[in-house]
């Protein structure tokens, strides 16, 4: 009798190849369309706070989108569209990332075609929503100062694939032995260039630099939409991903 075999198939390299092709296809969709941004943390470091935040400064000047990916529930939707953002919750029947697909569905499900900038706010964790490009053109990700500095260290794939490392809840740094300048070398010996910027939704520190950021990467995409030569000498916005 021939002797029983047993074999493993290993998935993940294709899930993650099949993943990019769907995020450059999100990619093409809104390329003369909305900025797209991807918010990434851990759960309770200040992503809904931020969005509202950002919302009420900008609501008057750019036409405003929030996916809320969720395992379960509507809350942060509905904050967010309290806030003045045309809001859709998302849930990702208990994935624990969005993936390239669950981002085309829901920005069809959103409508985006009449929207300037759109945020993502990913299911939180700082491990698999990193390893799943969404397709959007930049990855913002935030770390709250009562979550350590040495977070880099443990989860070096998230501030590797981070445009803009934002350091929330900085108003609590009294409290904890949080050094920022640690955390900004650890994140930028993995990404050169990063930005780093320290914001507090409570005292409203960092939040214009955070602002100015975000306009200037919606300009930037504009640029490229109408001149992509020109835009390219300038700098060009997107990401080719993860
Ligand atoms: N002290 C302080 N608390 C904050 C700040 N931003 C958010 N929080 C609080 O942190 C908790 C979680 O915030 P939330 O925005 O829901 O986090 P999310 O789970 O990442 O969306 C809430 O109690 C917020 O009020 C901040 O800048 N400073
Ligand atoms: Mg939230």
């Amino acid at each position: 009798m021939a002797p029983e075999t047993l074999e493993t198939l290993e998935l993940k390299a294709t899930l993650l190849a099949e993943n990019k092709e769907e995020a450059r296809n999100v990619r093409e969709m809104l390329a003369d369309g909305p900025l797209f941004v991807n918010v990434m943390a851990s759960p309770g470091a200040g992503k809904t706070t931020l969005l509202v935040r950002t919302i009420r400064a900008l609501r008057d000047r750019f036409r405003l989108g929030v996916i809320e990916a969720d395992a379960d529930g509507d809350v942060d939707a509905r904050t967010v569209a309290a806030a003045g953002a045309r809001a859709l919750q998302m849930h990702t029947g208990g994935s624990c990332h969005t993936d390239a697909l669950m981002a085309a569905q829901s920005l069809e499900a959103l409508g985006w075609r009449d929207l300037d900038l759109i945020f993502l706010e990913n299911i939180g964790n700082l491990v698999c929503p990193a390893e799943f490009d969404t397709g959007a053109d930049l990855n913002a990700v935030l770390l709250s100062v009562p979550e350590g500095d040495d977070k880099p260290l443990k989860y070096p794939l998230m501030f590797t694939v981070a445009d803009v490392l934002l350091v929330t809840k900085c108003d609590a740094a009294p409290l904890f032995d949080f050094d920022t300048e640690a955390l900004a070398q650890r994140a930028r010996a993995l990404n050169p260039g990063l930005a780093v910027i320290p914001v507090s939704a409570v005292t409203g520190e960092g939040l214009d630099a955070w602002l100015d950021w975000l306009c200037a990467a919606v300009k930037a995409k504009r640029l490229n939409a109408e001149a992509p030569a020109e835009a390219a000498s300038e700098g060009r916005i997107g990401r080719e991903g993860h």
